[in-house]
């Protein structure tokens, strides 16, 4: 079993972070569960356009206030804690924070610790950073 707290991460190479958000990755490939769980800001005000060519991901709000628009159809959702969405169909997409936005992320393969996005919003596959 694995015990993890986020003061435990914090400050660790677990935290990434970009212009936009702070990711802390309480769970990576090393743990060995076949996906990776985040902790992840992302700050008020931002627009982030995205797109996991080669992850599926869960995003699930638990603070915050914000909305997804998928580019793929132009659909946006509004974000608040309680929302989940899922990018089971690798959707290019825009995430806007309207207040800072506490998400958790799943990443299915795992992150294996340092990835931060291309110029295309996306992070490299699983193996190659
Ligand atoms: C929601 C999202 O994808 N934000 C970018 C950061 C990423 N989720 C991460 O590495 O935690």
């Amino acid at each position: 079993m694995i015990i993890r707290r986020l003061d435990e991460v914090l400050g660790t190479e677990r935290e990434v972070s970009d212009a936009n958000w702070n990711s802390r990755r309480l769970l990576l490939a090393a743990d060995g569960l076949g996906f990776s769980l985040h902790d992840t800001l992302i700050r008020a005000g931002t627009s982030i356009e995205m797109q996991y060519r080669h992850h599926v991901e869960a995003v699930y709000c638990v603070e915050g206030r914000g909305s997804i628009r998928n580019l793929e159809d132009g659909a946006v959702t509004e974000i608040v804690p309680g929302t989940l969405y899922a990018l089971d169909g690798h959707e290019r997409h825009l995430l806007a924070a309207e207040s800072e936005l506490r998400l958790v992320c799943v990443f299915n393969p795992a992150l294996t610790g340092d990835e931060v996005h291309d110029a295309d919003g996306t992070y490299p596959p699983t193996g190659s950073v």
